[in-house]
């Protein structure tokens, strides 16, 4: 009977996982990109132990920017990388295509555009984030703050109820739009579709870059989906 784990143990794990895949398969010196969020605490904290493998990492905030540092690792500025092999990050839901909802952390513009510069994307998740349908987590949107009540209103077009999470400005001085109440059963087209609305900076719908890889933590172990 396996022991129940806990969900930080199900991260501590799944981070332990993504930690051994990137030793075994970047080459020495080869930079990493870095996610955000608590999962990603937990791989920055694995990552530590083979601080001197790398050549640097790429952060997707200045929360694990901060993160990294404090283990003395390198942070480079993504303008001074071309090759970025693998970028490791959490997600809020996955579904079986490998699509995502990220944002949680509101730190989904920069994860976007790391992901977007990575070779393989390596998400880590517990069991808990994989769906059948994404829609339940209300879909995070980064929005320029003058077009929020317009954004809001397109948005509601789109049979979503938008709520803007005040007292939240991202790393880039947006706000967030959460959207409630969607079954998103086409989502790299509702991804383009999000991203036509003027005044939309990024959307939370990971799908048109979907991961490549799946290292889900459950109660019997690691699971790996490609
Ligand atoms: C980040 O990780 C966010 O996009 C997402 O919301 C979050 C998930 O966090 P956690 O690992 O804490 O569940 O990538």
């Amino acid at each position: 009977m396996t022991q129940a784990m806990t969900q930080d143990q199900l991260k501590q794990a799944v981070a332990r996982a993504a930690r051994d895949y990137v030793a075994e398969t970047i080459a020495p010196g080869a930079i990493v990109g870095v996610g955000t969020g608590s999962t990603a605490n937990f791989f920055i904290d694995e990552l530590a132990a083979i601080k001197d493998r790398l050549g640097g990492t790429v952060a997707s905030s200045e929360g694990t920017r901060k993160r990294l540092e404090g283990h003395g690792i390198r942070v480079l500025d993504l303008n001074d990388v071309e090759d970025l092999p693998v970028y490791v990050d959490g997600a809020d839901e996955i579904d079986g295509g490998l699509s995502m909802i990220k944002g949680g952390g509101a730190a989904l513009t920069r994860e976007k555009i790391v992901a977007a510069v990575a070779g393989t994307f390596v998400c880590v998740c517990d069991q808990s984030k994989r769906v059948a349908t994404l829609g339940r987590f209300p879909l995070p949107v980064e929005v320029i703050p003058m077009a929020r009540a317009y954004v809001a209103r397109e948005l509601e077009k789109l049979g979503g109820q938008p709520r803007w999470r005040e007292g939240v400005v991202t790393d880039n001085g947006n706000v967030i739009l959460d959207v409630h109440g969607l079954t998103i059963t086409a989502p790299a087209e509702f991804e383009a579709r999000i991203n036509q609305i003027v005044g939309v900076v990024t959307n939370g719908l990971f799908a048109c870059r979907g991961a490549d890889l799946l290292l889900l933590a459950t109660p019997g172990g690691v699971e790996e989906y490609r």
